[in-house]
């Protein structure tokens, strides 16, 4: 249970060690800053009464001794005052001379740099890569060889379209890059969310990026798609149609990055010591299993707290709830990419799991946050070129233009070639080469030889090639003219957007379809809404018709396919979130409305049960001080009712008296809280005298659905959580949505 409210307040020089948000009472969560600490020295000169005024607010000066650093210049020189720069007389010029004040200006006018041109804002979390079966049959890579063997590993999540300072709910593609530090040095798996890509060729990638961000002229809309200039785009290029069905799922908009699958998306080869390579494909599957939020949701959070998935995620690890995803494989031959209705080098194609199962191999587990945001996650430089020897690259084109532009950006990024010289991006293994000098060189070669071959000897020559143990690219046969060209075997742009549709749950068809609407709603030219739907008609007519719709559109032609799509390819169960969710609650964050005089036992049963489930849970208060319980006791609150809406919550809880619910009645929030987790198909539980309220927000006593649970008394509490693993009571947004089709009925 949430403590007492402390007034105890912190000073120090330190950051305090990290703790989990339940174990904050609210003053310190309301942060008694140790920042304030330092503000005015004791000893520089200020008017008496300015001066007894700090004092008075108890303002103090931290000055070195004891257990406190010395702060020092960037040369190590020590610094007396960084409060005042160095002037003639207290009221004259600044003096050029004084290089502490010079050398942090010149530091903080060079803070940022470039940000990523895609994947911009994202956020990174250590942990280690476990091997739990080995595939030294298939690949003679290092890190698949000794079971139980744990290999390093940096992890940074991202959306793709929004700047750094954007929200995390974007509608969008998730990064899911993947650093494993292996002893024959860096392997840099840098997925997504999502298993396909919206392009075929890397020569289109600018004209995508270019698409998707903000429009050149105005600048607007950050973070999203819909817009003209994006669905322009993609309605003029076909092949992007299948991962449009996708970022038009709910899988673009997780519930957390600990609730996503990661996928490598294209083939790569895995080569084994005899020189045997196997094609691959790798899968993150998460073992919180599979979650989303709503859209509707996903807009009043990006409003709540921008910062919904990396607080998620800070949180879990340093609660100790560690995110963890398996590593999956389908391996295959070429006999098998033959016979394929599709190309494997094609990464707007997926190869469905019931047709080449996914074997589990491993085990990522992220187990400690960042130290500094901008040493580790700005400054890791993924590069799909890396790859340890033991794995190797296909021929997907996509994959080739990766293998350019990662280094290209980090050179730009990090400001030269010297980047793995930063901690975050160093292998964690030996490492001897020749290259030296650029800009911040931290570890030049040693001795005389800096070129190779030299005759200084073992010892003095440096470092010497291995054929044995260096890495050797697999000996594919490469022939042909050289043309411009886009194969055949890629000219099928629709029957795995239809697979994809026809997989998922009516509910999740339903959200295809609003996100479609929603999107082109936001497109001004009505030929470009048109397009799109003509598509859409050569992969579903219902949905082509729930779009049309829903657009007021005339039904347009179906586009010309270039290749007659397939209509019949089995639907594939492991594409769907619902089918997948996990039958727990689990890690998943209960919201509890309290106002003064609460139950104290319902109060004390649910939080029990909460636990017993591994869930968490947080309070929302009328007052960030808390409340007084029936029983006296206190509780201290997470939230005011405005600042912790129910869309932060999986499930929300209303323990409320007689009182309170007249009270919150009363107020928009309190009546938005319940409204809100009602049309997001949350589970609520309520106590009796909590109905008032219901009714005030809208949901009447016939409302109540199965997903609305009595708690009447402390027994009612395990019954309402073992409810919540259901996660969301689906059937209530056919009757609460206006755009619910018959169809999904
Ligand atoms: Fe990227 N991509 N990408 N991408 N990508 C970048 O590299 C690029 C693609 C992905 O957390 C950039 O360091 C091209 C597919 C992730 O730091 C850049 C093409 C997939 C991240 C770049 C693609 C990805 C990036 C920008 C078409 C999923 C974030 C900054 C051929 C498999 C990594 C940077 C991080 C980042 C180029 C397509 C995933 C510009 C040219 C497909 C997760 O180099």
């Amino acid at each position: 249970m949430a403590k007492t409210p402390s007034n105890a307040s912190t000073r120090t020089a330190k950051p305090a060690p990290t703790i989990s948000p339940l174990d904050l009472a609210p003053a310190d969560i309301a942060g008694e800053s140790p920042q304030k600490a330092a503000r005015f020295p004791s000893d520089i000169s200020v008017s008496p009464s300015f001066a007894e005024a700090q004092a008075e607010g108890g303002d103090t000066h931290q000055v070195a001794g004891g257990d406190v650093e010395t702060l020092t210049t960037e040369q190590g020189i020590p610094v007396a005052d960084d409060q005042n720069s160095l002037k003639q007389g207290a009221r004259g010029p600044t003096l050029l001379e004084d290089a502490h004040f010079r050398g942090k200006i010149f530091h903080f006018d060079h803070e940022r740099i470039p940000e990523r041109v895609v994947h911009a804002r994202g956020y990174g979390a250590h942990g280690f890569f476990e091997l739990t079966e080995s595939l030294s049959d298939v690949s003679r890579a290092d890190v698949f060889q000794r079971v139980g063997e744990r290999t390093p590993a940096f992890v940074r999540f991202s959306t793709v379209a929004g700047s750094k300072g954007s929200f995390d709910l974007a509608r969008d593609v998730r990064g899911f890059a993947v650093k494993l530090y292996t002893q024959e040095g860096n392997w840099d798996l840098v997925g997504n969310n999502i298993p396909v890509f919206f392009i075929q060729d890397a020569i289109k990638f600018p004209d995508l990026i270019h698409a998707a961000k903000p429009e050149p002229d105005r600048n607007f809309p950050q973070a999203q798609t819909a817009h003209d200039n994006f669905w322009d785009f993609v309605s003029l290029t076909p092949e992007s149609f299948h991962m449009i069905m996708w970022t038009m799922s709910d899988r673009a908009i997780p519930r957390s990055f600990r609730t996503m699958e990661g996928f490598g998306v294209h083939t790569f080869r895995l080569v084994n010591s005899d020189g045997k390579s196997t094609f691959v494909k790798f899968h993150w599957k998460p073992k919180q299993g599979l979650q989303s939020v709503m859209w509707n949701e996903a807009v009043k959070i990006n409003g709540a707290d921008p910062d919904f998935h990396r607080r998620d995620l800070w949180d879990a690890i340093n609660s100790g709830n560690l995110p963890e995803w398996e590593l999956g494989v389908q391996l295959f031959d070429d006999a098998f990419a033959e016979s394929f209705d599709f190309d494997v080098l094609d990464a707007t194609k997926l190869i469905p799991e019931e047709l080449v199962p996914v074997r589990i191999i491993g085990r990522l587990v992220l187990d400690r946050v960042v130290d500094n945001f901008f040493a580790e996650t700005e400054q890791v430089a993924f590069c799909t070129q890396n790859v340890p020897p033991g794995i190797d690259f296909s021929n997907d084109p996509l994959l080739q233009g990766r293998n350019f532009s990662y280094l290209d950006t980090q050179i730009k990024r990090l400001g030269g070639p010297n980047f793995t010289h930063i901690p975050i991006n160093a292998p964690k293994c030996p490492m001897a080469h020749f290259q030296q000098d650029g800009h911040m060189a931290m570890r030049n070669p040693k001795g005389r030889a800096n070129y190779e071959p030299n005759s200084w000897g073992a010892t003095e020559g440096g470092p010497r090639e291995d054929p044995a143990k260096g890495f050797t690219s697999f000996a594919e046969v490469a022939e042909g003219p050289k043309q411009r060209v886009r194969s055949e075997s890629f000219a099928d742009h629709y029957s795995q957007a239809r697979q994809f549709y026809v997989s998922q749950t009516p509910i999740e068809q339903k959200h295809i379809g609003d996100a479609l609407v929603f999107e082109l709603s936001k497109v001004e030219r009505p030929d470009i809404r048109s397009r799109t739907v003509s598509h859409l008609l050569n992969i579903d007519a219902g949905l082509a018709a729930q779009v049309a719709d829903g657009l007021g559109l005339v039904m347009p032609a179906p586009a010309v396919a270039a290749r007659e799509p397939i209509a019949d390819l089995a639907p594939s169960d492991r594409l769907s979130i619902v089918k997948n969710r996990p039958d727990s609650f689990k890690g998943r964050k209960l919201g509890i409305l309290l106002t003064d005089g609460a139950d104290a036992k319902i109060l004390a049963a649910l939080l029990k049960a909460v636990e017993s489930e591994g869930a968490v849970y947080e309070v929302v208060a009328p007052k960030i001080a808390g409340v007084t319980l029936s029983d006296g006791t206190t509780v201290a609150a997470r939230h005011k009712i405005d600042g912790g809406p129910s869309v932060l919550f999986d499930a929300v809880a209303i323990v409320i008296p007689q009182e309170g619910a007249a009270m919150l009645s009363l107020d928009a929030p309190a009546k938005d809280f319940v409204a809100d987790a009602f049309a997001h198909c949350k589970f609520i539980g309520f106590t009796t005298e909590a109905e008032v309220l219901l009714a005030r927000a809208g949901i009447s006593v016939d409302d109540l659905d199965e997903g609305c649970l009595p708690l009447d008394e402390a027994a009612d509490a395990q019954a309402f959580i073992e409810s919540c693993r259901a996660l969301r009571h689906w059937p209530r947004e056919l009757e609460v949505d206006l755009d619910a089709r018959p169809a999904a009925r």
